[in-house]
Order: C-alpha cells, then structure tokens, then sequence
C-alpha cells in the first residue's frame, strides 16, 4: 500500500524501513550518497502536531537510521535536519527528518551541506529529469531494507 508523504504518494519499494508510526524512505535528490528521510506516518505538517509517542518512535527511527547509512555509505559522521515550516526551507508538509552520511572533506565548507538542503529541490517539481529513476531508488531501498530485518 502507498504511503503518504505530503502531497506525493511512496511507492512500498523506495521505504525501508515501516514501524508502528514512522516510516524511512530513499530520497529522489539525495545531497549526499545515502541522504534519506524519515516521516511520521500520519500526515502532520508541523513538529509540535506530532503526539509524544510519535516524536518517540520518530526519534528512535532516526537514530536505528543513521546507524545504518553511517555505516552503509562509509560516513564517519551524520548529518540530522529538520526545516519546519516553509521560512525554515520545508517544501513537503508533511513533517521529514533528514538523515545524511557525511565523511571528511565531503563539502569544502562543512555547513554548505546546509545551502544544499535548501536549495536542492527548489525547483524540483519542475525537473524530473533530475531525479533518480524509480528503479536506482527501489535497489538502494532493498539494500537498506536487509540491514532491518
Ligand atoms: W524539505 O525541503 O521539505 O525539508 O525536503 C523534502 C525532501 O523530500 C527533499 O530532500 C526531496 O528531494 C525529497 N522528496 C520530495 N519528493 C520525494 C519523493 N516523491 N520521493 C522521495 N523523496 C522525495
């Protein structure tokens, strides 16, 4: 079954990992190799929507998460990110945890990661082409989904 993600709907083959009330899914424009997402799975567009024991489970997600893509896509360090709201840079409304491997010398600047997130779907919806193909997504998907079960 599709999950909601915002206005888009995630095909079962790009997430990961599902719990009781979260979800991780590949990422269409990943920033970093192994940049991806982590959602409650009720809809809610802001962080202070989410019940206590939604923020718990999305936390834990996040963490069991990055554990993984650290280890995974050879980081030695991650990245987390939230934009809540539009003025923060938030383009899905539905609240997301950004999850990125990073490793020495990955951003000649260390905060250009940031720049990054902001504008790297900008203008996305406008540009498909840009975006990895739903097969690249699937693939990294069922690589990730092994290290979970
Ligand atoms: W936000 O700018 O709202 O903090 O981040 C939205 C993120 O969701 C971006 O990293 C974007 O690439 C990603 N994204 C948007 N739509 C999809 C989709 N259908 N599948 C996977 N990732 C998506």
């Amino acid at each position: 079954m599709a999950l909601r993600f915002g206005q888009h709907l995630i095909k079962p083959s790009v997430v990961f990992l599902k719990t009781e009330l979260s979800f991780a899914l590949v990422n269409r424009k990943p920033v970093v190799p192994g940049h991806v997402l982590v959602c409650p799975l009720r809809p809610v567009e802001r962080f202070r929507d989410l019940r206590p024991d939604e923020v718990a489970d999305l936390f834990q997600v996040t963490q069991r998460v990055g554990t993984v893509v650290e280890k995974h896509f050879q980081g030695t360090s991650l990245t987390f990110s939230m934009q809540d709201g539009p003025e923060a840079g938030q383009t899905v409304k539905h609240v997301h945890i950004h999850v990125l491997p990073r490793k020495a010398g990955d951003f000649h600047r260390n905060d250009s990661i940031y720049d990054e997130l902001q504008k790297h779907d900008r203008e996305d919806e406008d540009s498909p082409t840009s975006w990895r193909s739903e097969e690249e997504m699937a693939a990294e998907a069922a690589v990730l989904r092994g290290y979970f079960q």
